[in-house]
């Protein structure tokens, strides 16, 4: 079995998960369960980001303690991503002890080969990307351009982390590893800003903001986030300058780096230039996502139009999170960004989850009970549908492999209806009333199996709906291992009373429990 090591974003604690948060553990969740089901073994790790001046400021605005606010916080993302039904194997928080310990050690070991120093500045700071920014890099209104705020000028004496000194080696990376920047669209991005790139801060005085790591031998300093931050791929692996530990020789490097695109730039220079200090590989691919609007705007606090991804659950009265994490992985092409509004959930979950899947299977289990009492009297030979279904797993794998995953979905739901076009075109109930009954057993197993594969391929999305699926179907292996056309075996399948909607369409009179009484 090889390794397969991914890992998300760490979320700020200082709010609530929303539902752009949720698209990233969703899509690490997808891809984590695609792998498994290819058998490989996978390590997935999220998290939450802890230290820093957002925090500071929540906590003095709201009298409590940072960590009050964080243990807070950091509960609600855990239970976000339970109703999500998000399978990580760790969490890391960084106010995990491990994690400081090591953390002050990678800072130890970087200024003992000189790649820290210390060093007098003044600079704008933008507090929502925890970051100085470049006087360059501003709007004509000398605005952040992410935050649309202004930046604070500060003047300190910090630890300044050799950034430049990698810049050659980094650009170098990018060049001659295509798969190292996921979508290669954003290559070049980050090939310009390396460019203009100068050696950053990594430390702020403890006057300015007192919530983070201790520098280590200087108390009055604390390491600044992104050192802090960007350690945590590797400290959840219980790394350690001085004996790492097996899960991280067995790991690392990551197989992919999850990211919003907002973050790239730290994630493909300067965490890459802090491995490269650290003698360590970088990881395989970092892989940006786009961003979710909410009804084409921006999601945001002042607006007043957060989403979190409960809202939508309890909304639509959502048995399962399937529907959501769905809608969540198709609305946006792989890399660009996507929307959500209410509309567009209910009409593409009910045309591909509840129209075309569930009302395909229903149906053909149905006429299997009607026509046959629920038997499948032969295996028939191979079909049309049977090359096409094997020709969608290849497809499917090869767009997972791309990190396609919206459009690795549109395959499987393409497929669903080359299965609904068979059926109508067969007309099995005519089959079956014109006595042709071994016609009509071949159109029924021929899409019986297809379901099959449909409920495989749809897992990684939708688990418990596929589960259902498979369960329907009287199958319960659902590793591609099981991908072979005409495994369906003869004999009893199904009767009446255990066949039941796989997905009801939401809104619909019977889906959820308010709506039926
Ligand atoms: O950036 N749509 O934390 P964060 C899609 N702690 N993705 C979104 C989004 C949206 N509307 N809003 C946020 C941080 N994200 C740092 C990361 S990693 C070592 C440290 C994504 O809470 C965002 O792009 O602001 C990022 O990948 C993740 O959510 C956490 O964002």
């Amino acid at each position: 079995m090889s390794k397969y090591y991914l890992t998300t974003a760490i979320d700020y604690v200082n709010g609530r998960p929303h539902i752009g948060h949720a698209y990233e553990k969703i899509m690490a969740d997808v891809i984590s369960r695609h792998y498994k089901q290819r058998n490989m073994d996978v390590y997935f790790l999220t998290g939450t980001d802890e230290h820093g001046i957002k925090i500071q400021k929540t906590a003095e605005k709201s009298q409590k303690l940072p960590i009050e606010i964080c243990d807070m916080n950091a509960n609600e993302f855990k239970k976000a991503w339970k109703l999500l039904d998000i399978d990580y194997d760790k969490l890391i928080r960084t106010t995990d002890a491990e994690h400081t310990q090591i953390v002050q050690k990678i800072f130890k070991k970087l200024m003992d080969n000189g790649d820290i120093y210390k060093h007098s500045y003044t600079g704008l700071y933008c507090s929502g990307c925890e970051s100085f920014l470049n006087p360059r890099d501003l709007t004509e209104d000398g605005l952040c351009p992410d935050h649309m705020v202004k930046p604070e000028e500060i003047q300190e004496e910090n630890y300044f982390f050799k950034l430049s000194k990698y810049k050659d080696r980094i650009v170098e990376h990018i060049k001659t590893h295509p798969e190292f920047i996921q979508p290669a669209f954003r290559a070049n991005e980050v090939l310009n800003q390396l460019e203009n790139i100068e050696d950053i801060s990594v430390s702020r005085s403890k006057e300015s903001v007192s919530w983070g790591i201790d520098v280590p031998g200087d108390d009055s300093q604390i390491i600044y986030v992104w050192i802090d931050a960007l350690s945590n791929y590797i400290t959840a692996l219980g790394y350690d300058p001085d004996s790492p530990s097996d899960l991280f020789k067995k790991n690392w490097p990551a197989d992919v780096q999850i990211i919003g695109k907002d973050i790239m730039k730290f994630h493909a220079i300067y965490w890459s230039a802090i491995l490269m200090a650290l003698g360590l590989e970088l990881p395989k691919t970092i892989l940006a996502h786009g961003w979710i609007t909410i009804d084409q705007a921006k999601m945001s606090k002042s607006i007043g139009n957060v989403i979190a991804p409960k809202d939508v659950i309890e909304e639509f009265e959502l048995q399962y999170p399937d529907a959501f994490r769905y809608f969540m992985m198709v609305t946006a092409p792989s890399g660009k960004d996507g929307n959500y509004s209410d509309l567009d959930f209910k009409e593409r979950v009910n045309a591909d989850l509840a129209n075309n899947i569930g009302n395909l299977l229903n149906r053909t289990l149905n006429m299997l009970v009607k026509y046959f009492d629920g038997e499948i009297k032969f295996v028939p030979k191979s079909s049309d549908i049977a090359n096409e279904a094997l020709k969608t797993v290849e497809s499917v794998k090869d767009k997972f492999d791309r990190f396609e995953l919206a459009e690795a979905a549109q395959d499987i739901v393409n497929f669903a209806n080359v299965v609904n076009k068979y059926v109508n075109d067969t007309a099995p109930w005519a089959l079956a009333k014109d006595g042709k009954l071994d016609e009509c057993s071949e159109v029924l197993y021929n899409v019986l199996e297809s379901m099959r594969f449909i409920g495989i391929l749809l897992l990684p999305y939708c688990p418990n709906i596929s589960r259902d699926i498979l369960s329907q179907l009287s199958f319960s292996e659902s590793g591609y291992d099981s991908l072979n056309w005409g495994l369906i075996p003869v004999g009893r399948l199904t009767e009446k009373e255990k066949i039941k909607p796989v997905f009801l369409r939401v809104d619909s009179e019977f889906a959820g429990d308010k709506k039926k009484s």
